[in-house]
């Protein structure tokens, strides 16, 4: 049990005090009103029936009052000695952080006789010393002050930048950053880019902006870093694989590239082939499209060459190839791949990564596709995503260009081709929105736990 006497102006500050020192589980013993204002008792850890009347409050509040009664009086021998005082009050009054404190620092010690610069360490003057001798005095007091202010402020500055470059928020510690790096850098993480890619943009940066054109430029640097597959699958047309994760919206984009491009070609400039005979009624959804659009639709049998049947397909415009999404530890997982291999580079194969996901999965879907030998990527479900930092850090960390992104399940409208700059903005937007919601949350508990004090006393 701890128990501790407060003292201030009113009850509510002194309830304040009693809710930072010993947190919202104190519980207020007494109160009553004093001189200047009121008096708490409040305890921490304490029990009603067994600690009620216990010696141990009695024991802790006096050993209070003796610290404050000690603590009085060493102020007071402070305040008999007029030099240590004023010393005392420099350090109290002055804030070296600052230039202006430095300062202030300096040029009180300067005014007390315990602190002489070297320049004016010689035997006093005869008063016929008049003023020319005593100004030079004081010029070279200026100069020594000078020096030493600067000195020290450059030693200041390293001794920041050491310290923020150890204090093991940047991802390779063996490169320093200045403060302003590692507060990019740390934007950088609310973005949601990964801590290697932060530190690359953060360390490119010119740190003579302020702050805030540094970020802008920080943006700009993140917005080139994304490549960007050139716009016009859906002009030009090609053979694609559409590979990822269960549920990633692998299909559906087909239904909505597909779609599209019978609007502006034909039916007869489009076929769907698909890989996914695993699992049960697995072709159904293709097979809806295909009947819908009236598009041919191809299935290649677990094992069976895909280029036999691309070959087949040589005059049309568009060739959709659809596959399974299957774990990694799915035995079927390694025969598809195969399959995609065997097709050669004329099968262009494009990741699709659904943007709800975690980062961490993000890149271990890259990991087990990019044995196939992967084009570009798609990102899926842009309306349902609240960070595009994991999935752009992919991108930028892969050298994987982003070919299209899907912002809705509609068929055939919600698929464009990506605007690097537009998803860095978004990105950032998306960011602020959730530190803006987290801080509102944390006020929130503040306050609960604000009026929980108040209603507990
Ligand atoms: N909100 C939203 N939903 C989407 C988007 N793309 C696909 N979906 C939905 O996601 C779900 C899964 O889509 P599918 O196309 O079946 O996913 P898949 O990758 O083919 O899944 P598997 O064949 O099981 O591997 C469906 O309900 C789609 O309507 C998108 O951009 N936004
Ligand atoms: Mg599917």
């Amino acid at each position: 049990m701890k128990v501790k006497r407060f003292t201030a102006a009113n009850m509510q500050i002194a309830l304040r005090m009693v809710s930072q020192e010993l947190g919202a589980d104190a519980v207020i013993l007494s109160s009553k009103k004093v001189n200047d204002g009121i008096e708490v008792v409040a305890a921490l850890d304490y029990h009603s029936e067994q600690d009620a009347g216990s010696p141990e409050i009695e024991r802790q509040l006096r050993l209070q009052s003796e610290l404050e009664e000690a603590k009085q009086a060493s102020r007071e021998a402070v305040n008999e000695h007029p030099q240590r005082q004023r010393r005392t009050e420099f350090a109290s009054r002055s804030d070296v952080s600052s230039r202006e404190g430095l300062e202030a620092v300096l040029n009180g010690l300067k005014n007390d006789s315990f602190s002489t610069p070297p320049a004016a360490e010689k035997p006093a003057s005869t008063p016929a010393a008049a003023d020319p001798p005593r100004r030079r005095e004081t010029d070279r007091d200026e100069s020594w002050y000078s020096n030493a202010l600067a000195q020290m402020s450059g030693e200041l500055k390293e001794l920041k930048d050491w310290l923020v470059s150890h204090q093991g928020s940047a991802w390779d510690s063996s490169r320093p950053m200045t403060w302003q790096q590692s507060q990019l850098w740390q934007r950088c993480q609310d973005v949601g880019l990964e801590p290697a890619w932060a530190d690359r943009i953060a360390s490119r940066l010119d740190t003579d902006m302020s702050l805030d054109d540094a970020w802008e430029q920080a943006l700009k640097l993140v917005a080139s870093d994304i490549p960007v597959a050139p716009a016009g699958l859906l002009e030009r047309g090609g053979v694609f694989a559409l590979v990822g994760p269960t549920g990633a919206g692998k299909t559906t984009t087909i239904g909505k590239l597909a779609a599209q491009f019978v609007i502006r070609h034909g039916k007869e400039s489009v076929a769907f082939v698909t890989l996914d005979s695993y699992r049960v009624a697995a072709h159904d959804q293709l097979k809806t499209f295909s009947r819908l659009l009236g598009v041919d639709l191809h299935i290649v049998p677990p094992g069976q060459a895909v280029s036999k049947v691309m070959a087949k397909l040589k005059d049309k415009k568009l060739v959709l190839v659809d596959t399974a999404g299957l774990a990694s530890q799915d035995p079927h997982f390694s025969v598809q791949l195969s399959m995609l291999k065997e097709a050669g580079p004329r099968l262009k194969k494009l990741l699709v990564l659904p943007l709800t996901s975690q980062g961490r999965c993000l890149q271990e879907n890259f990991e087990h596709y990019k044995a196939v030998g992967l084009t570009g990527c798609v990102y899926t479900k842009l309306d349902e995503c609240f960070s595009l930092g994991p999935a752009l850090s992919i991108s930028a960390l892969t050298h994987l260009p982003v070919a299209l992104v899907t912002d809705g399940p509609h068929i055939p409208d919600d698929v464009h081709y990506p605007d690097a700059a537009k998803l860095v903005k978004l990105a950032e937007q998306m960011a602020r929105m959730a530190k803006t919601r987290w801080q509102a949350a944390e006020a929130m508990n503040i306050a609960n736990q604000q009026s929980g004090i108040q209603h507990g006393a």
